[in-house]
């Protein structure tokens, strides 16, 4: 069977959104809602462990407030927060932005090169996909990605792999046509119980994550000036960064 899609995981897989971004962004929305909810870089890696905005904003409710009195409209108040913290966060990528990772846009380069699909699995807000694409690469770019599956099509967000069945039903593609590339581990969990392999891209906030059940695990995809590290999986000898090729080797042993 031959690689026929890629599939990519959005925040901190193509960017390194969560903590100059979201987090920047909820912080900003709270605070305009006069609320001392104040979430600082070492808190907020300890809510990425419930993914989406508005789950993150109760988790933090339930487990960090208790003090706090929920008001009558408290569902209304989430939804009016996040998309405060929405708009907060597209316009933070462009002023300035966040660029993608070391070897994202190569890498998505030679896979149209090649003819092969493109996807995204993520937790996000489509606008925020839509935003962080065209404003580190073009607004074209978000066409090269033929599903995008984003946000709150599907009830249960990662690590329930429902964003991925999602995506491969509409591809009309198996897992095993179809490599996911993550970041975290509830991301891996997501797109290991839908039955895809894995490389993992780690970054601060997910290098202690379990990835056991990766298929390889880097700290970034790498470019030719640009070496990588491969921190688990098959031995790719002496390769400094992964494309299609080495891709192919590990996946489909070709
Ligand atoms: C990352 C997330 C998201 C963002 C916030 O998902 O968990 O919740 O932190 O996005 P992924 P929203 O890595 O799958 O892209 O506020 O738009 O939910
Ligand atoms: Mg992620």
């Amino acid at each position: 069977m031959a690689l026929q899609a890629l599939i990519f995981d959005v925040d901190g897989t193509l960017a390194d959104t969560e903590r100059d971004g979201h987090r920047v962004a909820f912080n900003k929305a709270f605070a305009e809602a006069g609320l001392d909810w104040r979430w600082d870089v070492d808190l907020y890696g300890e809510l990425l462990a419930v993914t989406g905005g508005k789950e993150r904003m109760r988790h933090y409710i339930e487990k960090y407030r208790p003090d706090y009195k929920k008001p009558a409209d408290f569902d209304a108040l989430i939804s009016r927060l996040h998309a405060t913290k929405t708009q907060h966060y597209t316009s933070l990528l462009g002023h300035g932005g966040i660029p993608l990772r070391p070897g994202v846009h190569r890498l998505l380069q030679e896979a149209r090169q090649r003819g092969l699909r493109l996807a995204i699995a993520t937790t996000t807000t489509p606008a925020n996909v839509s935003a962080l694409l065209s404003h580190a690469l073009s607004p074209e770019v978000e066409s090269w990605f033929e599903v995008i599956g984003a946000g709150d099509v599907v009830a249960a967000k990662k690590p329930a792999p429902d964003i991925y069945h999602y995506v491969l039903e509409r591809l009309k593609l198996s897992p095993q046509q179809c490599v996911a590339f993550e970041d975290s581990e509830n991301g891996l969990r997501s797109s290991q119980a839908a039955g895809l392999g894995t490389v993992i891209t780690i970054n601060d906030y997910t290098r202690t994550h379990d990835f056991r059940g990766a298929s390889l695990v880097l700290d970034h995809l790498g470019e030719s000036d640009q070496p990588c590290q491969f921190l688990s999986g098959p031995s790719v000898n002496g390769a400094t960064f992964l494309d299609l090729n080495l891709l192919d080797k590990i996946f489909f042993n070709t």
